[in-house]
């Protein structure tokens, strides 16, 4: 005979998983594959996620870190994070076809700082150094132009041009928390900085964080999927650990789950970060499935209906 499973429930994160500029950034490299044929070349991961990355390399997408790895003649696609002014730059002195598939939330961030700087401020950008999202914001504008700061500790050691003429943007995937500290050290050190209402980050990252937040007093732990360059997932993780989870996981996939941390666990938090596909949220709550009898409750805390239009160089008829 088999012993019986322990009881368990899930709480199923909504909303969770793929956001309205990860879906477009997706669509884009399948369309361009449609339209040009393979290989179409695409600088980055067009999202930071292994499987989505391993899907669209299947269907003859090829992944490079830099334009100079790309040939001429090849179309190439930036990802979602956004590029430093000088990339597509390049790409039209070498006459390549390219298709941004940036995000447009991240776009509207490259704008405000251009619009700034052309109004003579200078930039202060909350962010994460060496995220391919601040390296492309931050090359929006002219080396020394855009101060970046990561932590409440780095505003005290900022050296401005003129505190009268500062203005700040963020990275779109940060932890809300966190940002609303340095905004605040921000402006307590310079009353004069301007900036977006609250900060810039997307309505995804805020609409994901919430959910934990308030998942975060039912459960004993939480399994974040996503992967371990996914800024956006990463935050996941921490807020359920800020908001009281005793063990918080990221976790890309059912096979990274540590089992024996769940010992005695009643009740488990499940989520995914925007870059995270739905299959692999199936693939956990199968495995949990297979292991405890299992309840599911979804906890809502928004609806979505984002979405974004790709770029007319793909709604033309095909090449
Ligand atoms: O910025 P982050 O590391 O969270 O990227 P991601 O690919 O995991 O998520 C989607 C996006 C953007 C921009
Ligand atoms: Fe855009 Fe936010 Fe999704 Fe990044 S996480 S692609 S900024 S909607």
């Amino acid at each position: 005979m088999t012993a019986e499973k322990p009881a368990l429930t899930l709480y199923l994160a909504a909303p969770r998983g793929f956001c309205a500029g990860v879906d477009r950034a997706i669509k884009i490299v399948e369309m361009a594959l449609e339209k040009w044929g393979a290989p179409v070349y695409v600088r980055h991961e067009i999202v930071h996620n292994r499987f989505v990355v391993d899907g669209l390399r299947a269907k003859g997408a090829v992944f490079v870190e830099e334009l100079s790895e790309c040939p001429d003649d090849r179309p190439v696609i930036f990802s979602a994070h956004g590029v430093p002014r000088a990339v597509p730059a390049e790409a039209a002195r070498r006459e390549m076809i390219y298709v941004d598939a940036t995000c447009p939330l991240v776009s509207k961030v490259h704008i405000e700082a251009e619009r700034h700087h052309q109004n003579g401020l200078q930039m202060v950008m909350i962010g994460h150094a060496g995220h391919p999202e601040t390296i492309g914001t931050m090359g929006q504008l002219p080396p020394g132009e855009v101060l970046l700061v990561e932590t409440v500790a780095d505003v005290a050691k900022l050296q401005v041009r003129d505190p009268g003429k500062l203005a700040f943007i963020t990275q779109t995937t940060l932890s809300v928390d966190d940002t609303a500290e340095i905004v605040a050290a921000l402006k307590a050190r310079f009353p004069a900085i301007i900036g977006p209402h609250k900060e810039d980050i997307c309505y995804a990252t805020t609409n994901r964080q919430a959910t934990v937040k308030v998942i975060a007093p039912k459960i004993d732990a939480l399994l974040v999927i996503g992967a371990p360059n996914s800024s956006n997932s990463r935050r996941l993780v921490e807020v359920g650990r800020t908001a009281g989870c005793g063990h918080a996981q990221l976790v890309q996939r059912a096979a990274d789950i540590d089992w024996r941390a769940l010992a005695g666990a009643r009740a488990v938090g499940l989520t995914a970060g925007a870059s995270a596909p739905e299959e692999l949220v199936n693939e956990v709550i199968d495995a949990f499935a297979d292991r405890y009898l299992l309840t599911r409750e979804t906890v809502e805390t928004a609806r979505e209906n984002v979405e974004f239009k790709v770029p007319r160089i793909l709604r033309e008829a095909r090449a």
